[in-house]
């Protein structure tokens, strides 16, 4: 039976009617029919021994928790290559991965749960920051799984993500990504910065890219550092930054007492892993899929972390669902032709008269752009199927460790990603709410199940949050969700926050693509250009859009959550000069101060 041939009545999508709430009560219909048809499936891994890495390694084992601490970061720098994952054991880990796989597939027809909590066993212990008063024990596991390029209304089509995160845990509807676009996405997360104050503009050089994050000198003052340093074990697994490892292979940033990143770009089979300062290659067969060796990974690693007495911080970072968005073999034909992608009113948005120049050049969606577009979102879906099971994976290995009730696990993405929404066919590092506006989700100590909150949450918050729950100091532009983790009322919480795409120097950026990009002016035979340099301010109310060009845009998003009508030629002056001012004392704001110019009221 085809679970999700059930799924595909056309939903109500994006923006603030980007609820999906048909589709969930399909998915848990099915998903619980199916459950009392299948017996309950035993552990079958339970006996499958697995391949021990740092934790079992000489260089671990002769040093205790309080000699880590003590010798602080320099001396930890030293941990990573002390055991490289696949030397000795590489067939263990080979078959650990397949029953994993096996499982995991299993899982999702037959339902072997358990890992389920309910909101009144768990505390609110983890939330609790008063530095020195804790042991590191007490301290909360941090999981952060950070996807590539996957838009809101798909994360809701997800089974597993929907009822072990969504249902389980809290969902920020309004998290935005400063500048959705990879690299620069993922350089705020790690730093908690905005674009203007970490400096890294694009994905390639010379603006952006790994390379510029090395430059400017981040890699030392990541998250991760601060967390080590502050008694977590911390691993990383998957992709880093656009451009690494940039010439050396075998290249570990400070901060990762075990590191798993990526090499290759996106590709998800016949590609390398610098596994712990050594580089390993995978190649075509089906057990070589990327995102099921890194759900291998990241569950082996809860398994020999969870034992100790630090806790830990993963940062998971599969590269699904961004193209090419090649699904694992076993889900090719879950998501089949009947799915089709969302068509909100701003699709192939009919009057374009309102938009800034590169909208209006770009032509109507033709039927053919139509069904590729359709077919993309399909391959899409397919492909986070497999990062589906590892959510659930991680789950089920967090609760078979007894870690789970003191786990935190924040799910998101570095961008969002436009699907025919104002002509754009594809692609994101736009300031619309498709590029900008991603899932968010975070089950946890003292997380209600269920819950939903509207305050506005920024890339700059997570590594302020991760750092707060650890008991660290972590200076940045963002703020910690802690507070409405915990489901405190805060009436003083932001109110704007600031979006931006800043001027670059040359470079071949791959965001908001459209094949007919760059040929000549006049109208674009097909999608539009990628938009010039922006900055924007997005309230709870509107968003006001500063191109470099000079184009503007104004939306009230609670008359107009599609954006198909800009107001910047016919608002009230008042309201205009009102969020001009609002984007000017954001736009060079640095700490402290975009704190301020957020919650100004
Ligand atoms: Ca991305
Ligand atoms: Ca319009």
């Amino acid at each position: 039976m085809n679970l999700y041939r059930t799924l595909t009545e056309p939903y109500v999508a994006f923006t603030g009617a980007w609820h999906t709430e048909e589709d969930a009560t399909a998915v848990k219909a099915v998903v619980a029919l199916e459950r009392t048809r299948v017996p309950r499936l035993e552990r079958a891994f339970a006996n499958v021994p697995r391949c021990r890495t740092y934790a079992d390694s000489p260089a671990r084992q002769g040093r205790s928790f309080e000699e880590d601490t003590e010798h602080g970061v320099d001396k930890l720098s030293g941990r990573v290559g002390a055991a490289p994952m696949r030397s000795g054991c590489e067939s263990l880990a080979r078959r650990a991965l397949l029953v994993i796989v096996a499982c995991s597939a299993a899982l999702l027809l037959a339902g072997c749960s358990g890992s389920e909590i309910s909101a009144s066993e768990t505390s609110a212990s983890g939330t609790s920051q008063e530095e020195g008063t804790e042991s590191a024990t007490d301290k909360p596991n941090i999981i952060f799984v950070l996807t590539d390029d996957l838009d809101y209304a798909s994360a809701q089509k997800m089974p597993e993500i929907r009822s072990q995160l969504i249902e389980e845990g809290l969902s920020l509807e309004r998290t935005f990504m400063s500048h959705p676009i990879c690299c620069p996405s993922r350089a705020t997360i790690l730093t908690g910065l905005y674009d203007h104050n970490h400096n890294v503009l694009a994905n390639r050089p010379p603006s952006g890219g790994f390379e510029k994050f090395v430059s400017e000198g981040h890699e030392e003052n990541t998250i991760g550092v601060r967390l080590q340093e502050g008694g977590y074990q911390t691993a990383f697994f998957g992709k880093y930054l656009n451009g690494y490892p940039a010439g050396d292979p075998t290249h570990v940033p400070p901060g990762w007492d075990e590191w798993y990143g990526k090499l290759d770009d996106q590709d998800l089979y016949d590609y390398r892993i610098n596994e712990n300062g050594e580089e390993v290659s995978y190649g075509s067969e089906t057990e070589d899929f990327f995102t099921d060796v890194l759900s291998g990974q990241a569950t082996d690693f809860i398994q020999h972390a969870a034992p100790e007495e630090q806790p830990f911080f993963m940062y998971v970072a599969p590269t699904a669902p961004h193209g090419p968005a090649t699904p694992a073999e076993r889900h090719e034909e879950v998501f089949s032709e009947e799915e089709e992608a969302p068509r909100p009113p701003s699709f192939d948005e009919e009057d374009v008269s309102d938009k800034p120049s590169q909208i209006q050049d770009a032509q109507r969606i033709s039927s053919g752009e139509a069904s590729n577009i359709d077919a993309r979102y399909r391959k899409r879906l397919n492909s986070m199927l497999a990062v589906d099971e590892m959510v659930s994976s991680l789950l089920e290995e967090l609760e078979e460790a007894g870690e789970l009730e003191n786990s935190f696990i924040f799910f998101t993405s570095d961008n969002g990603f436009h699907q025919g929404e104002h002509r754009i066919r594809g692609g994101k590092d736009q300031p619309y709410e498709e590029s900008a506006r991603v899932p968010f989700f975070v089950r946890g100590p003292g997380v209600a199940a269920g819950a939903k909150a509207e305050n506005l949450a920024l890339n700059t918050d997570l590594a302020p949050t991760f750092a707060d729950l650890a008991g660290v100091e972590f200076p940045a532009d963002g703020r910690s969700l802690a507070p409405l983790l915990s489901g405190e009322e805060d009436p003083s919480w932001r109110t704007s926050v600031l979006l931006e795409k800043l001027p670059q120097e040359n470079s071949n950026e791959e965001g908001g693509k459209g094949k007919g990009k760059g040929k000549g002016k006049g109208k674009s035979k097909q999608g539009p250009s990628s938009s010039p340099g922006f900055q924007a301010v997005r309230t709870e109310t509107h968003k006001y859009v500063e191109y470099d060009n000079g184009d503007r845009e104004l939306y009230d998003l609670e008359a107009d959550p599609y954006e198909l009508e800009s107001l910047h030629e016919s608002a009230d002056p008042s309201l205009l000069e009102d969020l001009k001012a609002r984007l000017e004392a954001l736009r060079d704001c640095s700490e402290e101060g975009c704190r301020e110019a957020e919650d100004a009221p």
